[in-house]
């Protein structure tokens, strides 16, 4: 591992799946329930606000009871006793990372805990209910969404994200799918800079055979092997 200094981690619903967090794309997750046109689009925000809004409200509320568990604890400890640089991005919307103490989580798919007024643009902390209209505490017209990116919007920080993948040594996906663009085209992208690439996964993703190296399993097991690997524990 000596010759690797900076390192590029992607995770996905996959490392909050041990938290009690849903998947999407799993049996019974997020969109076995709900169609992810009406819940996860700004068209289907426009047809009905009431029904996205209690999505994200009752999603909201799940977030709050959960606590990181293994993977987030192990990637914590890598981020603070690890030389190189290390870029955390997160396609979840949980602070999950966070309150296992990372501090700079690059959440690209945006926050459950933030509110975007969509009249004064202004993103506020947000742990209550939005469908019952609150005011903008900036404006004060009722006009807040999820501050969550949907299908044809653009993730947060891409051009962040794509320094990052320029100049790492390694790349590491985890719990991800694979099937949700940008994200889905890191590996090639790290790859196509030269990048070792591994994926942590219960299952190969869509896009597993562009990896150097896939290990299979719950990531509440294999993060904390790695992590140990890398720290040379
Ligand atoms: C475990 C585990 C355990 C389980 N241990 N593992 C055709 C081709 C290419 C792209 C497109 C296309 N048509 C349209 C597009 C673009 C579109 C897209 O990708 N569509 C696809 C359906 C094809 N993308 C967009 O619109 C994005 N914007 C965009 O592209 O802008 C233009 C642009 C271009 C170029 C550069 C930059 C920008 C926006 C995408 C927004 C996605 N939003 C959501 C909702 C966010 C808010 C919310 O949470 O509600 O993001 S959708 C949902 O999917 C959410 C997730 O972050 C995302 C990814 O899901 P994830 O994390 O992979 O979860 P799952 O459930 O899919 O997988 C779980 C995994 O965990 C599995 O692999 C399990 O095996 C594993 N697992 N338990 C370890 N215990």
């Amino acid at each position: 591992m000596e010759r690797l200094r900076n390192i590029v981690i992607l995770t996905g619903a996959g490392v909050s799946a041990e938290s009690g967090i849903d998947t999407f794309r799993s049996a019974g997750g997020l969109w076995e329930q709900h169609r992810v046109e009406d819940v996860a689009t700004p068209e289907g925000f426009a047809r009905d606000p009431d029904l996205v809004l209690g999505f994200y409200d009752m999603r909201r509320a799940a977030v709050q009871q959960a606590e990181p568990n293994e993977a987030h604890h192990a990637l914590a400890r890598l981020d603070a006793a690890w030389d190189g640089d290390i870029l955390l991005v997160t396609q979840n919307i949980d602070d999950l990372h966070e309150r296992a103490g990372v501090a700079d989580v690059l959440h690209m798919h945006g926050e459950h805990l933030n509110a975007w007024c969509t009249a004064c643009g202004t993103r506020s902390r947000w742990t209550g209910p939005l469908i019952t209209r609150p005011p903008c505490p900036a404006c004060g017209e009722s006009a807040l969404r999820p501050d969550v990116v949907w299908f044809g919007e653009m993730p947060y920080q891409m051009e962040r994200i794509y320094a990052a993948l320029a100049d790492c040594d390694l790349f590491v996906s985890i719990g991800t799918s694979g099937a949700v663009y940008p994200a889905a085209g890191f590996v090639r992208e790290a790859k196509a800079n030269g990048a070792l690439t591994l994926e942590l996964n219960l299952e190969p993703s869509q896009g597993s055979h562009w990896f150097d190296e896939t290990r299979l399993g719950p990531a509440s097991e294999l993060v904390p092997d790695w992590v140990s690997e890398m720290l040379g524990e």
